[in-house]
């Protein structure tokens, strides 16, 4: 994109794990975005007016002027890029150590922590049944292992890259905020723990989503 936009934006979601970043990072950088609310339980995601803002179907979707952008990573780069936020660091280093840690949430531990949250949480939250005690157990075992890699890597830092917050913190903690009910270990892993207490006391952490308070968020 070559040329900066103007005016406001419309950020599509759901109170759920992966639009919780875009939100997240909307709210914490106070970006121009008008909330758009697509209830999954209902099958609006499904519609064909919201297929073609995202032919996935799924949420979160950003549009920006004639920019219409699906992929919650992307979508916070770009909302971060709008507003000239360090929460997309500016040095390429930096970004590149970033991209790391988008990528191991995206494609190692998300995937692990998700599944616990989709057992405990969204089984629940959407009727979906009972827990897949097999799959659970499966998930739990992986993702004590990334657990334990972000333990290493957390000792004697406060955010996982340089001293400041970036969207590499907002993807990897991003089901954090419903450890206790999905059942991920957060206490067996001490400098985890503690650096997941450092971003709860971020204002909109707890609470992402426009008007849901923090105990249902
Ligand atoms: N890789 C996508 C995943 C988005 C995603 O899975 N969104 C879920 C909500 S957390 C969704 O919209 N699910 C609806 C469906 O699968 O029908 C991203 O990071 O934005």
């Amino acid at each position: 994109m070559d040329k900066p936009m103007a005016g406001r934006m419309r950020l599509y979601y759901d109170c759920t794990m992966m639009p919780r970043k875009a939100c997240f990072v909307a709210r914490h950088i106070d970006a121009p975005v008008d909330f758009v609310r697509v209830h999954l339980g209902k099958g609006e995601n499904r519609a064909p007016a919201f297929r073609a803002l995202n032919p996935n179907g799924k949420v979160p979707v950003l549009v920006d002027g004639d920019v219409t952008l699906w992929e919650s990573d992307a979508i916070m780069v770009h909302l971060a890029n709008r507003v000239g936020s360090d929460i997309w660091p500016a040095a390429p280093l930096d970004q590149v150590e970033v991209l790391r840690w988008l990528s191991w949430a995206a494609h190692e531990f998300n995937p692990q922590a998700g599944t616990l949250y989709f057992e405990h949480v969204i089984r629940s939250d959407f009727g979906l049944g009972p827990v897949d005690d097999t799959v659970e157990a499966a998930a739990q075992k992986r993702v004590r292992k990334g657990l334990a890699v972000l333990e290493a890597h957390l000792a004697g830092r406060d955010m996982l890259v340089g001293s400041g917050l970036t969207v590499a913190d907002v993807a990897v903690a991003i089901t954090f905020p419903y450890a206790d009910r999905a059942g991920i270990p957060l206490a067996e892993f001490p400098a985890v723990r503690r650096w997941h207490d450092r971003l709860s006391l971020i204002d909109a952490w707890l609470a992402p989503f426009p008007q849901v308070p923090a105990s249902a968020a």
